[in-house]
């Protein structure tokens, strides 16, 4: 199976000749946000209040197995290897039961999930996690969903595996301000979005892999209810996005990277400002932050954004990623530093539906 090829690649196979076992097994990658996600419009939908736009990465996949239960009983979920627990166990629960309701199905499900990315530590699990979770759960329930439609299912897990469901580049529509739940449900998913020649990768700065002191979902929510400096940053991220897609377009790396800089520091500047203030970035990420802009007065074009936690990615040429990659151990000795690519869609591994 092509990794592009997105109209096939999240379809249950046919099932017309296969025993009706129920199961699947998917493969789903982190991405990391170029224009962040930051607040929500619906808690309950995970209906954004902005657009966002992010770059799938080629590393740190996630593995889900679903595998239905003859009957209806308690979910069995692990997470690493380990039974998931408290908030982690509820959201998967959660997730399941909303896609058992759309199949018309009681049945049980055990859930099977290896990471190879450090879980809580800004950089995504829950994106790849809860992509890789919509694709094999329902295949496994029998739903016949299209990579709109898993986006839109992905969302309700956790609202940046939308995104992760594509390849390359995708950005997530807020959608409009819809008069029923069913219309912001409808409205809010995630597709590809094009690039012209950019060969970009992401120097990853793993400067803290620890859980985070406040969960994303807990953060965006205070710095909606509580920032001075939320709206302002609402208004200036649209404008973001539009000029981040036609830098894509352009295939302008500076651009791009210009545009992801200021996005991210807004972000933070909003929780930064937020009562109590919420604050992720550490020491040693300022001092990548300081290695960024030596590296750019030296003329290397690499850019920084940073998500819930202190780590930090730079954005640079493919060409300049060693280099880069050195500048950033220097700044950081303690720090484990990866460097990605584009990465694949979503896709099934095996599966049988119900
Ligand atoms: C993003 N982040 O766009 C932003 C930037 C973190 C900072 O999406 O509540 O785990 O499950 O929808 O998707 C992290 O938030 O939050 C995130 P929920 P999620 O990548």
């Amino acid at each position: 199976m092509r990794v592009d090829d997105q109209s096939s690649a999240h379809r249950a196979p046919d099932r017309s000749s296969a025993p009706a076992t129920g199961h699947a097994t998917a493969v789903a990658h982190p991405n990391i946000a170029l224009v962040k996600y930051w607040g929500k419009r619906d808690e309950r939908l995970v209906v954004p209040r902005t657009d966002s736009l992010s770059m799938t990465l080629d590393v740190f996949p996630t593995t889900t197995r679903v595998h239905l239960a003859a009957a209806a009983g308690p979910d069995t979920v692990m997470l690493d290897g380990a039974p998931a627990a408290g908030q982690a166990r509820r959201r998967v629960v959660a997730f399941l039961e909303l896609v058992r309701e759309r199949a018309g199905s009681a049945r049980a499900a055990v859930v099977t999930s290896e990471n190879t990315v450090p879980t809580g530590a800004g950089l995504a699990s829950s994106a790849s996690g809860f992509a890789a979770l919509a694709v094999a759960a329902a295949t496994a329930y029998g739903l016949d969903l299209d990579a709109t439609a898993l986006s839109r299912l992905a969302r309700r897990g956790s609202g940046s595996a939308s995104r992760s469901l594509f390849a390359g580049f995708a950005q997530w529509h807020a959608g409009p301000r819809a008069a029923s739940d069913a219309e912001a449900d409808l409205g809010s998913y995630a597709e590809q979005v094009p690039v012209g020649a950019l060969d970009p990768a992401l120097v990853i700065a793993v400067v803290n892999a620890g859980p985070k002191a406040v969960s994303s979902r807990a953060a965006m929510r205070r710095t909606v209810e509580t920032s001075p400096l939320y709206e302002p940053w609402t208004r200036s991220s649209a404008d973001d996005l539009v000029d981040m897609r036609a830098a894509l377009v352009r295939g302008d790396l500076e651009a791009v990277g210009e545009i992801a800089e200021r996005n991210a520091l807004g972000m933070h500047a909003t929780m930064l400002a937020a009562r109590p203030a919420v604050r992720y970035l550490a020491p040693a990420t300022l001092s990548v932050l300081d290695a960024v802009l030596h590296l750019r007065q030296g003329g290397v074009a690499a850019y920084a954004t940073m998500d819930a936690g202190p780590n930090v990615k730079v954005l640079c040429r493919r060409a300049d990623a060693e280099r880069v990659a050195d500048a950033v151990r220097n700044a950081a000795p303690d720090a484990a530093v990866h460097t990605a690519g584009p990465g694949p869609a979503a896709r099934l591994l095996d599966g049988d539906g119900r």
